[in-house]
This record gives C-alpha cells, sequence and structure tokens, in this order.
C-alpha cells in the first residue's frame, strides 16, 4: 500500500507528537525530522483514504514549472489554492476602496454576516484578475515564489539562474552528480514573503536506470497541506524521470515540523479508520518536448478510487 507511511507518520504524531503553539494560535501535536519513503514504481502516491483534488496539484505545478508567479492561470484553471496571498495585498492597497476586509482569515471563520461579504468581494477580485490585464498585473502577482526562485534565481551580479532547467541537464550529462539540488529557500527574500517556502529544497538521485527525489520540507500541515505536497513531488518525479530517459524509484519526504493542528485531530480519526486500497497510476503525454511545456491535458491519474473527502480548517 503506497499511503501507509503517510498513515504511519499521522499515527505516530498522534501517539508521541508534542503538543505544540504554533504562528497561527490554533495548536498543533508536533514532531521533528519525520520521512516517509514512497516507492513510485508501486503506484501514484494519490492517497485513497481520503479524496484528494489532483487537478489543484497538477496546475500547480504546471504553474511552478513555466516559472509563472500570477494566480491568474491557476484562476484560469479554477485553483484558489494562492487567492488569499494576493487577495491580501490587494486589500491592502490604496486601490481597494470596498468593505473592510481586515483579518479577512479569521472573521470569516467566525462571523457569517462578514463571509458572505468576504466571499462577493473575493469573487469580484477573481474575476477581475481574469478579465483585466493591468489589474492582474498588479495585483495577481505574488512576487518571489517557487516558479520565479526554481526558474529566474537572481544572482548578486545581476544574471538569471534557471535552477531547473539546470538540473535536468545535469541529470541527462552527470546522473551520478551529488548535487542535483534545486532550492526554494532564498534568504534574501523570505522577510518579504508572505509565505516562506514550506517545500525548500529537494534533491535528485539516479541508480538502476531509476530516478528518486528527496524533498525537505520545513513545516508540513499533515492533514492539508502534505497530501499536496506529497503528490506534486511525485508528480515532479516522473515529469523529470520521463523528460531524462529514466524509471521512477522513490520519493523521499523529510519533514522539519511535522504537525498535526488541533482542530483536526478528529478528521485525522476519521481518515485513520478507513482501510486504503490501491494507489492510482499516472499516465503522461511521451511526446512532450521538454519539462517546461506540459499542459494540463498532457497528465492523468487513472484508476484512481478514493474514499469521500474530509473537511477541516485551513489554519490562517
Ligand atoms: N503548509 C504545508 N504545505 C505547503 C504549504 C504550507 O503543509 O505546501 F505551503 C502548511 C505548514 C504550516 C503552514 O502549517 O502551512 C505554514 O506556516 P508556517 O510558515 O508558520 O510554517
Amino acid at each position: 500500500i503506497v499511503e501507509q507511511p503517510y498513515l504511519a507518520l499521522l499515527r505516530q504524531i498522534l501517539t508521541t507528537g508534542y503538543q505544540k503553539t504554533d504562528r497561527t494560535q490554533t495548536g498543533t501535536i508536533s514532531l521533528f525530522g519525520p520521512q516517509m519513503r514512497f516507492d513510485l514504481s508501486q503506484g501514484f502516491p494519490l492517497l485513497t483514504t481520503k479524496r484528494v483534488l489532483f487537478g489543484l496539484i497538477k496546475s500547480e505545478l504546471l504553474w511552478f514549472l513555466h516559472g509563472d508567479t500570477n494566480i491568474r492561470y491557476l484562476l484560469a484553471h479554477k485553483n484558489h489554492i494562492w487567492d488569499e496571498w494576493a487577495f491580501s495585498r490587494y486589500i491592502q492597497s490604496p486601490t481597494y476602496t470596498g468593505p473592510d476586509m481586515t483579518n479577512f482569515g479569521h472573521r470569516r471563520l467566525n462571523d457569517p454576516a462578514f463571509a458572505e461579504r468576504y466571499t462577493q468581494v473575493h469573487a469580484d477580485f477573481c474575476a477581475r484578475i481574469l478579465a483585466d490585464d493591468d489589474f492582474a498585473r498588479q495585483f495577481g502577482d505574488l512576487g518571489h515564489i517557487y516558479g520565479y526562485q526554481w526558474r529566474h534565481w537572481q544572482t548578486s551580479q545581476g544574471e538569471t539562474i534557471d535552477q531547473l532547467a539546470d538540473v535536468v541537464n545535469q541529470i541527462k550529462t552527470h546522473p551520478d552528480s551529488r548535487r542535483l539540488i534545486v532550492t526554494a529557500w532564498n534568504p534574501e527574500d523570505v522577510p518579504n514573503m508572505a509565505l516562506p517556502p514550506c517545500h525548500t529544497m529537494f534533491q535528485f538521485y539516479v541508480a538502476d536506470g531509476k530516478l528518486s527525489c528527496q524533498l525537505y520540507q520545513r513545516s508540513g500541515d499533515m492533514f492539508l497541506g502534505v497530501p499536496f505536497n506529497i503528490a506534486s513531488y511525485a508528480l515532479l518525479t516522473h515529469l523529470v524521470a520521463a523528460q531524462t530517459g529514466l524509471q521512477v524509484g522513490e520519493f523521499v519526504h523529510t519533514l522539519g515540523d511535522a504537525h498535526i493542528y488541533s482542530n483536526h485531530v478528529a478528521a485525522v480519526e476519521e481518515q485513520l479508520s478507513r482501510t486504503p486500497v490501491a494507489a492510482p497510476t499516472l499516465a503522461i503525454n511521451p511526446a512532450v518536448a521538454d519539462i517546461f511545456s506540459y499542459q494540463m491535458t498532457d497528465i492523468h491519474v487513472e484508476n484512481y478510487h478514493p474514499a469521500s473527502r474530509i473537511q477541516a480548517p485551513v489554519a490562517v
């Protein structure tokens, strides 16, 4: 069962984790430095013990690979996972003259009248990003996040490094290299980011004709974020393997602070009471010329038969 390491880590955190306070004031149970290993040749690690929306994972990863940092592409694919970061910049700008949206993350959870206003203002914001080029340029861009660091890292000499292109070339020419690394953690940029990168660095490794990838994730919301992160890096590993003529090996997921939020415990218990089924498989269009050119229709998950979704509040 491909997702077993994930379920085992949930159990381990529940039983042996430390009670810890956190930035969001929610409270967590947490362990430091655990590792999960997924054998990608055994199936694609999209969880079956609850439905995980692969379309969101796919469009976000393609957005990173394109070097894009503007939420317009995501919105065009009905993906709203990054909206709030752009929205919060917008409501703090002089351009915004609508109802007060201060602290919208908390207020929309606790105040139904506010939640209604927020839903409207947020929907108008998204519609305008899609319809208005200037507005999208001004308020859709998230700055120096993953797509920027992966594809357009700025050097102190004013040059640009395409880390992803370089690593794919290195895998082809020097598969034994121990320097097959892409980093999103740029200390100079961190203070100016709404959310400093959670998936900070990854490394590839080639042996026996197989490509493996290890991610170091500094902080992982085990119930909501991590299932996405696992599938996203598994997909990345498949795409890089396809472009370098390799089979897929393992995805090794190393976490710093691996936590279950206190208001997710009931949901986690519900999930752990379910029995996993066979993992889905991934189908990739073999005709795509390079790692940057994949489109949504080039990638499909097949034979995915998950249990139903389990809802839980996002900590903000
Ligand atoms: N988080 C994830 N995965 C992600 C992502 C965020 O688990 O890809 F972007 C979670 C981890 C943590 C919160 O619960 O979001 C980020 O908060 P902090 O910066 O305080 O670690």
